[in-house]
């Protein structure tokens, strides 16, 4: 059966992992439908009761796995409709033993559970009426997002502060377009003068509403995952200075002295109509070693000076490499500084194996620094220009730049742009706001419709058609009309479990 039939099956009963895989002190299986209790049952130890009247916790342990002797878990039995699901849903908790995991698992599904696909306790939980459309877009923004402040957002949204307000222009324009229904049953009567003024009123105050929410969204939109773009580099690669160059103002201190950011730096960047966060790191390679002063002069020779604190600089170093790692694990994008005048070091070899290719940008530095006939080669005029890349760069996406001269500098950002677009239509927030502004605002149209059509005194039949059309539309947005296609869309982002 294709899986977006299968999606839609809710009479199978379904089973998955619903914690993080891997090790941990706990896991947590769950398993959906008609069948999950007869299907737990006889796993559970003898003692364990008929299925519970009420919500319960059974400590119990499961025999019958494999041939592994008896596993302590704790079942937590919730009954349908009063479940996440809907449905009669069962939750083992086990000791987070993957093989263990995998065989209890591998259990329910002998007994006749089916693997859930991504997101489909959450789809029975909307299509039993448990979760509006938006609240499960939001479930799944908050299982993505990263940062504190998009996550109160999306927070918001999961506790309904956006289909709240919704529902409510909803009824009121359900009862407006109950009014005009009963008076189409005379139709020789048409809609007085003062009924008219009450209509419009009313549309305009449900136009208003709707923008308010709208408003809500977009601020939303700003306050969305920002795209981290991430300069690293070996120290003195002209991190800070493109930094600088891409903002348009002197926010990182550059100097030649390798080893000058210390710490990271985050600044809002943006490019046409996205906003970004562009952050500025230190070096990757420990600067200031613990060793002493002297041997770090003759090991790097004379442009590294002599710390005065070789131990707080070695702390200092450590932490502001601990910032660079943290730092390049957000990076949605990551621009790796090479100046053009040195070669690719085993140093940068280690570095660049640790960057995703689809999420890396190559970028060679400093390109002034080359004669003039290469000194506006790009990428993409390599071979017109004699200058071949060395071959570790090759697959990558490379862009020369000079910060000096602000050369190549549109090239990177034309890239830079076109990845952080990619990615805005694949964040799970922005996917929804997109839909939900989207629909909201085609409701207004057909609001500011029906409101011309009062004013212009044209029969009711008409404003009551384009009434149906905002209330269908205000229907999409919370998920009352949908496709099946739009509700796989949707579900098929939330990971296996959720
Ligand atoms: N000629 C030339 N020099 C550059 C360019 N970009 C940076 N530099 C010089 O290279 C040196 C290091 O630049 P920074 O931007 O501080 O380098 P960084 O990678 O931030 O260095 P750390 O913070 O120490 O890791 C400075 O002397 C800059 O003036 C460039 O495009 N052309
Ligand atoms: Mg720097």
């Amino acid at each position: 059966m294709p899986l977006q039939d299968q999606r839609f099956q809710l009479d199978d009963t379904i089973a998955a992992l619903s914690s993080a895989p891997g090790p941990a002190l706990r896991a947590i299986l769950r398993i959906s439908g008609p069948n999950a209790w007869s299907i737990v049952r006889p796993l559970l130890h003898r003692d364990a009761p008929q299925l519970p009247q009420h919500r319960a916790v059974l400590e119990t342990s499961l025999t019958g796995v494999a041939n592994l002797p008896p596993i302590p878990a704790m079942v937590l039995v919730f009954l349908g409709p009063r479940s996440y699901t809907g449905q009669d849903l069962l939750e083992l908790h086990l000791p987070g033993s993957p093989p263990l995991v995998e065989a209890v698992l591998e259990t329910l599904l002998n007994r006749g559970a089916r693997l859930a696909l991504p997101g489909e306790f959450t789809l029975r939980a909307f299509l039993s009426g448990k979760m509006d459309l938006t609240r499960a877009e939001a479930l799944l923004a908050v299982l993505h997002a990263r940062h504190p402040d998009s996550l109160s957002e999306v927070l918001q949204q999961l506790a309904g502060n956006l289909a709240q307000p919704l529902a409510e222009v909803k009824e009121r324009l359900l009862h407006l377009l109950a009014e005009i229904e009963a008076g189409l049953d005379f139709p020789e009567e048409d809609l007085s003068f003062a009924v008219r003024e009450a209509l419009i009123h009313q549309c305009r105050e449900a136009h208003d509403e709707i923008a308010q929410v709208l408003k809500q969204l977009q601020h939303r939109g700003l306050m969305q995952e920002g795209f981290r773009v991430v300069l690293t580099g070996r120290p003195n690669a002209g991190k800070s200075s493109l930094f600088n160059a891409l903002l348009g103002r002197d926010a990182a201190i550059v100097s030649p002295q390798p080893g000058t950011t210390r710490d990271y730096l985050v600044a809002s960047y943006r490019l046409d109509d996205v906003v970004m966060e562009l952050v500025d790191t230190a070096g990757s390679e420990p600067v200031w070693p613990t060793m002493l002063p002297d041997q770090a002069h003759a090991e790097t020779g004379p442009t590294r000076l002599a710390t005065p604190f070789p131990e707080l600089s070695a702390v200092i170093t450590a932490q502001a490499q601990a910032f660079r790692q943290q730092q390049l694990r957000q990076a949605d994008l990551v621009l790796y500084c090479l100046p053009v005048t040195e070669p690719i070091t085993s140093e940068d070899r280690e570095s660049l194996a640790q960057l995703p290719k689809d999420r890396t940008i190559l970028v060679r530095t400093k390109c002034d620094l080359l004669p003039t006939s290469s000194a506006n080669a790009s990428a993409s005029h390599l071979s017109e220009s004699g200058q071949q890349e060395p071959h570790e760069a090759a697959g990558w996406t490379v862009v020369w730049t000079s910060a000096i001269r602000r050369q190549g500098l549109a090239e990177l950002e034309e890239i830079i742009l076109e990845r952080a677009r990619q990615h805005s239509r694949s964040e799970p927030l922005m996917v929804s706001l997109g839909r939900c502004q989207h629909h909201l605002a085609r409701a207004q149209e057909a609001l500011a419709h029906a409101e011309t059509l009062l004013l212009h005194q044209e029969p009711p039949e008409l404003v009551a058609v384009e009434l149906r059309n905002a209330l269908d539309e205000l229907g999409a947005v919370l998920g009352e009309v949908y496709t099946e296609d739009l509700l796989d869309r949707i579900f098929s982002r939330f990971c296996i479990g959720k």
